[in-house]
């Protein structure tokens, strides 16, 4: 079939609107139309040419939700008219990973998905006659897109699919890291770096697990007043100061934060984020994706002395057994998803969506097909 899609052909060039050619789900998979999908920092930072596993030319998008289509043979769990929000973190709930109740990483599809193949290790795109690679196993910037029936989500009718997309990445992997990665506990005090839709949804994530401080960071201090509408008690800018942003927020809390967040991307903040925390218990996640063959330091003695580093991966949330709860709380709201729409436009608009992230002007742009 024929699908509206924004073809990324090469890094560093804007997408291309063109109408692709999609073959049907084959064996264990699913045709979805995609109704509505945003634009996540990691989208630009693939076609921006910093992604190891980056490859063009490729249908990018991971934050989206769609109705399926048709079903391949063997699919059970899903059938035509569902609606689902795509994975790029599966869950078959088979693999050792699945298995050990300790990660959300499922290994199912990963080795193909890392590739921008499908699990039979071709592809479902081609323009042209020439392929087309798939991305993160989802690829939300085509109308119709394939993906294995282990990477979709089935979630409720009534939700609306234009706000719930927001919950593909964004929302879920910022609460996801507070709940499920970092378990912040009541009367902490939270640091926040980058307050972008992942940073702002660590802070609702802070506030629901009843944090007694929230600490917001940003070098763009437009981003202060979301920050605060989301539960955020403190506002720094690293431009104001003059001392390492580390000793800054040190100074402030009396030795420290007991949980610090990055969700920039930047391998320098990722240190002072590890190094504001406080002696003995305090814990960094790493939420943001740095740039291939960056690496992070700090003196070792900084986790000799108790400091904690991890990292976070779709908020560690299993997305077929998870995220239609979160989709609940949403629609009962518990969760708060609108507020990070500060942009919505038909889907041709989505080289406007990119430059509005890079100019920091936007949080989220709901693209609509
Ligand atoms: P975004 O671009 O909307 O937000 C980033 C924010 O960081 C901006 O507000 C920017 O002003 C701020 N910033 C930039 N440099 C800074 C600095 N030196 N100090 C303080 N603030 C600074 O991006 P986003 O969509 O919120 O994504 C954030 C990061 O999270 C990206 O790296 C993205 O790839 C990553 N991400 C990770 C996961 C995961 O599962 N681990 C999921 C989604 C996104
Ligand atoms: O299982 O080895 C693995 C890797 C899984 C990929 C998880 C990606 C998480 C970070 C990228 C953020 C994307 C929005
Ligand atoms: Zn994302």
């Amino acid at each position: 079939m024929k699908s509206r899609a924004a073809v990324a052909f090469a890094a560093g060039k804007p997408l291309e609107l063109v109408e692709i050619d999609v073959e049907g789900p084959r064996t264990g998979e699913v045709l979805v139309r995609i109704v509505a999908t945003s634009v996540c920092h990691t989208d630009a930072y693939t076609l921006s040419g910093s992604d190891p596993e980056g490859v063009f030319p490729a249908v990018l998008g991971h934050e989206g939700a769609g109705i399926v289509e048709a079903v391949g043979e063997g699919v059970t769990s899903l059938k035509v008219g569902d609606h689902v929000i795509p994975l790029y973190t599966a869950e078959c709930g088979k693999c050792k990973f699945c298995l050990s109740g300790k990660t959300n990483l499922c290994g199912s599809v990963r080795a193909t998905q890392g590739k921008g193949l499908m699990p039979d290790g071709t592809t479902r795109f081609s323009f042209e006659g020439k392929p087309l690679f798939h991305y993160m196993g989802t690829s939300t910037f085509s109308e119709y897109t394939v993906l294995p029936e282990v990477s979709l989500a089935k979630v409720s009718k009534e939700a609306p699919l234009d706000k719930i997309c927001l919950l593909g990445c964004g929302v879920t992997t910022g609460i996801g890291a507070v709940i499920n990665t970092a378990k912040v506990t009541p009367g902490s005090t939270v640091a926040v770096f980058g307050l972008g839709a992942i940073g702002l949804a660590v802070i609702q994530g802070a506030q629901m697990m009843n944090a007694a401080r929230i600490i917001a960071i940003d070098v763009n201090p437009d981003k202060f007043e979301l920050a605060r509408q989301f539960g955020a008690t403190d506002f720094v800018n690293p431009k104001d100061h003059s001392a390492p942003i580390q000793q800054v927020i040190v100074d402030m809390t009396d030795g420290g934060v007991d949980y610090s967040f990055e969700c920039i991307g930047n391998v320098n903040v990722m240190r002072s984020a590890l190094e504001c925390c406080h002696k003995g218990w305090g814990e960094s996640i790493i939420i943001g994706v740095a740039g291939a063959g960056q690496e992070i330091a700090t003196r070792p003695f900084q986790l000799v002395t108790g400091r904690v580093w991890k990292g976070s991966a779709f908020g560690g949330v299993k997305g077929r057994s998870q995220l239609p709860g979160y989709v609940e709380r949403y629609m009962k709201g518990e969760i708060k998803i609108d507020e990070f729409i500060t942009h919505d436009m038909p889907f041709d608009q989505i080289n406007h969506a990119f430059d509005l992230l890079h100019e920091g002007k936007s949080i989220r742009t709901v693209l609509h097909y």
